[in-house]
């Protein structure tokens, strides 16, 4: 059976830096994200090939990208599985910090399922989804989600149908970043004396984070959010060699949003393993122009929350 499913990207707000297993890949603490429109991962899934093959973009893969998907499709069939052709697409570039791995092993898990026969109920798609990647587990839900240090993620309520939009500030024209997230925070966690302090810092941040959603309450959801990925970058540049990655149009990024602010326009940055700079807000048409105008921002893209991994 051939199955086609898509799923969305997801940004933390509650950041997730670090492991408690490698083999499982189960987080070192929770973490908590918006679900994006307009980030999208579509994948088939089709079993009864020759041998596992991997296409994304319509470019064959090879190497430690089609060894991470066979390794993710031999836990969905077992032993003596057929081998299967995945093909997969995004519409926004890959591995940039747009967190292209949270929707491409939330739309595999979802069609890779399927093919093989199997019907899972959600929180076990997202434990799932989390063997490929910790953020994916996220990208099962739509809207706000949270993933439990157990390692699968739950809906957060409350935050349904607010209308929230994340600015996204590309920096740097979106090229592949040198240090993955996953080896970024490996390193991190390994050798960088603040990585104690940031998970620390997770639980408080995610009581704070469920309260604002569930109050509605911008500012707050957005100063926990802004806090959470600066003390998760403190860390990594506290790593030994430091893992370092902003550019200077990042850090500029971040003034605009304090002046941002300080005009009375509500809005809460956060970064993730690359450069690029998303911002909470409301007013995402103010938001946009703002980043716009920094010099090394290379183009903006406006997200409104996005709905759950679907089959098509
Ligand atoms: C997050 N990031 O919470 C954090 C913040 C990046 C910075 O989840 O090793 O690609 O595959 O579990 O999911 C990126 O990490 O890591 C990520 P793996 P993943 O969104």
């Amino acid at each position: 059976m051939i199955a086609l499913a898509e799923a969305r990207s997801n940004i933390a707000l509650v950041k997730y830096w670090g492991k408690r297993d490698a083999e499982l890949n189960l987080p070192a603490a929770g973490s908590l994200s918006l679900t994006l429109d307009g980030l999208v991962t579509r994948t088939s899934v089709t079993p009864g090939a020759v041998e596992d093959t991997f296409a994304l973009g319509g470019a064959p893969q090879d190497g430690q990208a089609l060894a991470r998907v066979r390794r993710f499709l031999e836990l969905v069939r077992g032993p003596g599985g057929a081998p299967a052709r995945v093909e997969s697409a995004n519409n926004f570039p890959s591995a940039s910090g747009l967190a292209s791995s949270a929707s491409a092993f939330a739309a595999l898990a979802l069609a890779a399922t399927r093919a093989y026969g199997l019907e899972l109920p959600p929180a076990g798609l997202s434990a799932l989804a989390r063997r490929g990647s910790g953020s994916a587990a996220r990208s099962v839900y739509g809207g706000f989600a949270e993933m439990l240090p157990e390692g699968h993620a739950v809906p957060v309520a409350g935050g349904e149908g607010w209308d929230v939009r994340l600015v996204v500030a590309v920096v740097g024209g979106g090229v592949a970043k040198d240090v993955s997230s996953r080896s970024g925070m490996d390193h991190t966690s390994a050798t960088s004396p603040l990585f104690a302090g940031f998970i620390a810092s997770v639980p408080d941040d995610l009581a704070a984070a469920r309260a604002a959603i569930a109050a509605r309450d911008l500012q707050a959801l957005g100063e926990v959010a802004e806090r959470s990925a600066l003390t998760m970058h403190a860390s990594a540049l506290a790593a030994r060699p430091a893992v370092l990655y902003w550019r200077g149009a990042t850090v500029e990024a971040l003034h605009a949003v304090r002046a941002l602010r300080a005009g009375g326009t509500a809005a809460y940055a956060t970064i993730d393993a690359g450069p690029h700079v998303k911002v909470l807000c409301t007013d995402a048409t103010r938001v946009a122009a703002a980043l716009a105008a920094v010099p090394g921002v290379t183009s903006t893209l406006i997200c409104a929350p996005g709905p759950a991994a679907r089959l098509l």
